[in-house]
């Protein structure tokens, strides 16, 4: 998606501290974290929201997580506990239209979040 800044920073062409990158996922650090640890995993392949997700793209969702799990090791914030979020939609905080996962951690994190 041409105007899609997501797009861009998985395309190399807006830069951004990329902790992983493969042919289907990128990870990259929130340009404002919320905890010491703080990336967002993106698929390639653009898609707005949740919501938008088929019945054939199922298993992103759980691939993503898988690597959440890998990059929780790397950062080593497994032991500590982390946290994966998914906002969907304005009312829930979305607001890059391309679906990502945040990881969080290194810190306690609290419930409810805000
Ligand atoms: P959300 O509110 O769930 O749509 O999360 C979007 C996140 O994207 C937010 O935590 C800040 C992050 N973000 C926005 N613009 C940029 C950017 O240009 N670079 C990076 N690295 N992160 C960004």
């Amino acid at each position: 998606m041409k105007e899609c800044l997501f797009c861009k920073i998985a395309a190399g062409e807006i830069p951004a501290t990329k902790v992983y990158e493969d042919e289907q996922f990128v990870v990259f650090r929130d340009i404002n974290p919320q905890a010491p640890t703080h990336v967002l995993i993106i698929p390639r392949r653009h898609i707005e929201k949740l919501t938008d997700l088929t019945e054939s793209e199922s298993g992103l969702i759980g691939q993503m997580q898988l690597l959440a799990n890998k990059i929780a090791e790397q950062e080593g914030i497994t032991s500590g506990g982390f946290r994966t979020v998914f906002n969907c939609g304005e009312g829930a905080g979305q607001s890059v239209w391309h679906i990502h996962m945040h990881l969080l951690g290194g810190r306690p994190m609290t419930w409810p979040p805000g």
